[in-house]
C-alpha cells in the first residue's frame, strides 16, 4: 500500500502548516446526497478559515490518499463502487486495489501511518444496543492512536453508557469542551460525565502533547455538544431510534451495514431537521480540530 498526498495536503506538509484529517465514510455512506457535498464544503472552509489545511483520507485504487480531492473526491460523492472500510480491511483494499471510504477507526490508522495528530468527524461509532456485541472498531483503534479526535459524541442509536465504559477500559481520556456532559450528538445533554471540562484550544493542545511525551497510545477524544439552535428534541430523537432499531431487527441487518442502516432510518424519522444538525456539528467540529492543530504546529 503506498501513501499518497494530495497537492494542497502536500504543500501544507512540506510548509509545516496544521493539518486537520477528515473521514471518507461520513461522505461515501453517513450523509446522503447531495448533503454530502455540502457538508465536505463546510468542513473545508471551517478548517481554512482558522488557518488549517483539510485532508479527507481515503482508499483509492488501494493506495491510502491523504487529501482526497478533484475527481477522485467526486466519485466518493457520488458514491461510486466505494466500500465502507473500517481498520482491518485496509491491507485487503490495498491488495485488491479497491477504492474505500474510511471509517473512525480507518481514519485513525491512515492518521497513524501519515503522522498526522488531528482528526475531525461526526460522531464515534460505539457499542451498540442490539446486539450488544456488536462494538465499533472505532473504540479499539481509539486505544490504539495516539491522534486528538474532535467529535460531537456518539448517537443515541448506540448504548453511550456502555460506549463510554469501553472507552475508560481502553484508556481513552475524553475531555468534554465547554461541558461537562458526553453529548448524544442530535442532543447535548445525556447525563453521563466525561473525564474533565476543557475550555480553549490551547489546553486541549496542553493535554495531547502531555499525552504525547507520557507515551501514551491513546486517542484524545474532544467531545462540543452541537450548536444549540440545531438540537433536536430528546423525545423526538429517541423515538426514531426506537423504530430505527424495530426496521433493523425486522430487516435482519448485521455487521458493517448496521450503523448505515440505523443513521438512514433516523434521518426519515427525524426529517430534514437531523441532516441541518448534522451539518452544523460536522462544520463546528473542523473548526475547533483546526484550531487544537495550529496550537499544535505553533509548538512544534
Ligand atoms: N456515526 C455517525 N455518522 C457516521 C458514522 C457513525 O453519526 O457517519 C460512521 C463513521 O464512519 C464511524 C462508522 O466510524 O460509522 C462506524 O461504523 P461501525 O459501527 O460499523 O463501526
Ligand atoms: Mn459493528
Amino acid at each position: 500500500m503506498q501513501l499518497r498526498w494530495g497537492r494542497e495536503a502536500a504543500a501544507a506538509r512540506a510548509a509545516g502548516l496544521a493539518i486537520v484529517a477528515l473521514e471518507s465514510s461520513v461522505l461515501a455512506q453517513g450523509l446522503p446526497i447531495p448533503s454530502n457535498r455540502e457538508a465536505d464544503r463546510r468542513m473545508r472552509a471551517a478548517i481554512h478559515a482558522k488557518g488549517a489545511v483539510p485532508a479527507v483520507t481515503a482508499i483509492v485504487s488501494g493506495d491510502l490518499m491523504v487529501g482526497l480531492d478533484g475527481d477522485d473526491l467526486d466519485r466518493f460523492l457520488r458514491r461510486d463502487g466505494v466500500a465502507k472500510v473500517s481498520a482491518r480491511d485496509l491491507p485487503l483494499i490495498a491488495v485488491r486495489q479497491g477504492d474505500g471510504a474510511t471509517t473512525v477507526a480507518a481514519t485513525l490508522a491512515c492518521c497513524v501511518a501519515a503522522g498526522l495528530d488531528v482528526f475531525a468527524t461526526g460522531g464515534i461509532g460505539g457499542v451498540h444496543r442490539e446486539p450488544a456485541f456488536d462494538e465499533s472498531a472505532d473504540l479499539a483503534e481509539l486505544g490504539r492512536s495516539s491522534v486528538v479526535v474532535v467529535c460531537a459524541g456518539a448517537k443515541s442509536i448506540l448504548d453511550l453508557p456502555a460506549t463510554l465504559e469501553r472507552l475508560e477500559s481502553l484508556g481513552v481520556t475524553v475531555l468534554g469542551y465547554r461541558t461537562n456532559e458526553f453529548p448524544g450528538f442530535f442532543t447535548s445533554s445525556t447525563g453521563l460525565g466525561v473525564s474533565s471540562r476543557v475550555d480553549s484550544a490551547a489546553e486541549i493542545a496542553a493535554v495531547f502533547t502531555a499525552s504525547r511525551s507520557l507515551g501514551r497510545p491513546s486517542a484524545l477524544l474532544v467531545v462540543q455538544p452541537l450548536p444549540s439552535a440545531v438540537a433536536l428534541d430528546d423525545e423526538l430523537v429517541e423515538r426514531a431510534v426506537q423504530s430505527a432499531l424495530v426496521e433493523a431487527r425486522v430487516a435482519g441487518v448485521r455487521g458493517a451495514g448496521l450503523t448505515p442502516f440505523l443513521l438512514a432510518a433516523v434521518e426519515r424519522a427525524t426529517g430534514g431537521r437531523s441532516l441541518q444538525a448534522n451539518l452544523a456539528l460536522l462544520e463546528q467540529n473542523a473548526a475547533l480540530a483546526a484550531e487544537v492543530a495550529v496550537c499544535l504546529a505553533a509548538s512544534a
